[in-house]
């Protein structure tokens, strides 16, 4: 049994995320820990909401909410959903948890004592009016380029050209609308980590096993154009981590906070103690995953997200961990993902493009949006969202082929030998070629589902669905029966442990229908099967089941058109 540490990126608090987000993180992070949990490993499994920052600010001030009770009431919606979709973590944390500011400070004050940390000297617009220095989305004005009269400081939304907050025409704040701005000088502390650059690229060139998606990303930003730089990591803002704190070894930096980008990977090892403080479990119970001192040097730490999260992953947060000079975990493997594209276009949470994960679950359960999601997972290449796609995936693979399987094979049993496992007879050589290639197959998906290869693993899935389908159609125990009831009874013993066997290796992918399928064949034997052949044995004759209600609703052509036409807009 091995010790796994899984965390997902974690996902921004100013409003519910889509289905895009969903897909390049949360959603295979979960089927990587179910999978490694049904295979008896002891698993972690962390994520929380990222809480900090402007957008955070700006979303509150635009639902006329204090910013902490705007994440509070945020965290409860976006942990309904997550919930909703079945994301099986151990815990969802709070980047705005005590437990992260303490760490954070923590981690900065280490960074700071050995030599890692510099300040420097800024000009930096301030608004005498918000007694506050601005930072550039906070400042309002003319666009140069195009006129529009309410482009900010850092681009203009109209035109889209990049701006400096100085290039604006009649500049104002955002916050009170107060022309009284001036340029004055402030410090903030940089994090430097061209001085870790060299430990950085060894930490990353001994990583030979990571995708190739990840490790690019990674050397492009190590090595590329200036390469790695510096970075600024404390913001003028009064929501987040405070950089002023006892113990702190710098001064004059009241009323500024860290960048978000900081704080929020520390949350996983944060989260994870929030975890032991809700089971009131003592630090040993969270530091045995995190601490390389305290046991978690045998924990393999996979990490998941989308590619633009890969350059926080592969060198800001190392850079953090390292520099820190403390035993802390380092992640082992990432697993990034491309983009999930939407009818067309892009999904945008700005422009509210997209189905959301609310909406998602308004219409359909959520198994039928995992299978899609997963089986289509944006991996070695971007990938796109079409209700054609969608409706032919759910009503070819979870209706006619897994859903029917199961209809039928306990519909034929229940009128011809009642809702048991019928005893007696034996099955042939079609039953024992079809073992033959499910032993083949199922180690192959294993091998997949280890490899994190999700579409592979899904392919190889839906194949060992469609073996049992093929069986039972050619086996033809509905035809067989009337001769050989008995050699009937055999095919049809078969086809009920099938039943089982299958949810427990869809189980990651579609929990909800596993869950049925193994009630259905009441039984909480949920082994992962070694031999094919002694798995298929698990149910024996005189064994009770329930005939289960339909698993999958197909989606009909009307379904697909209304959802079409409902989700072809912008979100209101
Ligand atoms: N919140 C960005 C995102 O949701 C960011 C990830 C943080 S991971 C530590 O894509
Ligand atoms: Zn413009």
């Amino acid at each position: 049994m091995a010790r796994i540490l899984i965390t997902s990126a974690i996902p921004y608090i100013n409003g519910i995320k889509h289905l895009g987000n969903l897909v390049g993180s949360q959603l295979p992070a979960d089927l990587y820990a179910r999978y490694m949990r049904a295979r008896g490993h002891e698993v972690m499994f962390i994520c929380a909401t990222d809480e900090h920052g402007t957008p955070a600010e700006l979303a509150a001030a635009r639902a006329g909410m204090p910013v902490g009770d705007y994440c509070a009431q945020m965290h409860e919606v976006q942990a309904n959903l997550a919930a909703g979709f079945r994301l099986s973590f151990d815990h969802f944390g709070r980047s705005s948890s005590g437990r992260n500011r303490k760490l954070t400070q923590h981690l900065a004050r280490r960074l700071g004592e050995n030599g890692f940390i510099e300040e420097r000297a800024e000009k930096q617009v301030f608004s005498v009016a918000d007694n506050r220095f601005l930072p550039d989305r906070y400042i309002e004005g003319t666009c140069p380029n195009c006129g529009y009269d309410k482009a900010r400081g850092d681009q203009c939304e109209n035109c889209t050209k990049q701006l400096d907050p100085t290039d604006l025409i009649n500049p104002r704040s955002a916050i009170s609308g107060s022309t009284e701005l001036e340029v004055r000088e402030t410090k903030h502390l940089h994090l430097k980590q061209k001085s870790l650059k060299g430990e950085l690229a060894d930490w990353i060139d001994s990583k030979t096993d990571w995708p190739i998606l990840t490790t690019s990303i990674a050397k492009k930003w190590l090595n590329d154009g200036e390469g790695l730089q510096d970075r600024g990591i404390t913001r003028d803002l009064a929501w987040g981590v405070p950089v002023q704190f006892e113990g702190a070894p710098w001064s004059g930096m009241e009323g500024k906070v860290f960048y978000v980008w900081f704080d929020a990977p520390i949350e996983y090892i944060a989260a994870t103690a929030e975890w032991a403080d809700d089971c009131e479990e003592p630090d040993s119970a969270w530091e045995r995953w995190w601490r390389t001192d305290k046991g978690a040097d045998d924990v393999r730490y996979v990490q998941f997200m989308g590619k633009d999260n890969v350059p926080f992953h592969t060198l800001s947060f190392p850079a953090t961990i390292m520099g820190s000079r403390e035993p802390w975990k380092l992640v082992d493997y990432i697993k990034s993902f491309n983009y999930l594209n939407y009818d067309g276009g892009q999904f945008s949470t700005s422009q509210g493009r997209g189905v959301f994960m609310d909406q998602a679950l308004s219409i359909l359960p959520a198994d039928y949006w995992r299978w899609w999601l997963l089986s289509h997972a944006p991996e070695s290449a971007d990938s796109e969202f079409t209700w054609e796609n969608f409706q032919i995936s759910v009503n070819k693979d979870l209706a006619d082929v897994l859903g029917n399987f199961v209809s039928r094979i306990t519909k034929f049993c229940r009128s011809k030998y009642g809702e048991e496992v019928p005893a007696g007879g034996q099955t042939g050589e079609r039953a024992a070629a079809l073992i033959e290639e499910l032993e083949a197959r199922v180690r192959v998906y294993e091998g997949h589902m280890e490899a994190m290869e999700i579409r592979k693993a899904a392919t190889e899935l839906r194949a060992i669905w469609v073996a049992g389908n093929e069986y039972l159609q050619a086996a033809a125990p509905w035809t067989v029966v009337k001769e050989d009831p008995a050699r009937a009874a055999a095919m049809v013993r078969l086809g009920l442990n099938l039943i089982r066997l299958y949810a427990i290796l869809s189980e990651p992918f579609i929990p909800d229908a596993a869950a049925k399928m193994l009630h259905a064949m009441k039984t909480d034997d949920r082994a992962w099967p070694g031999p094919v052949a002694e798995a298929l044995k698990a149910l024996k004759p005189g064994h009770a089941f329930e005939t289960p209600e339909v698993l999958f609703a197909k989606i009909t052509d009307e379904d697909r058109e209304a959802w079409q036409k409902k989700f072809s807009g912008t979100r209101g």
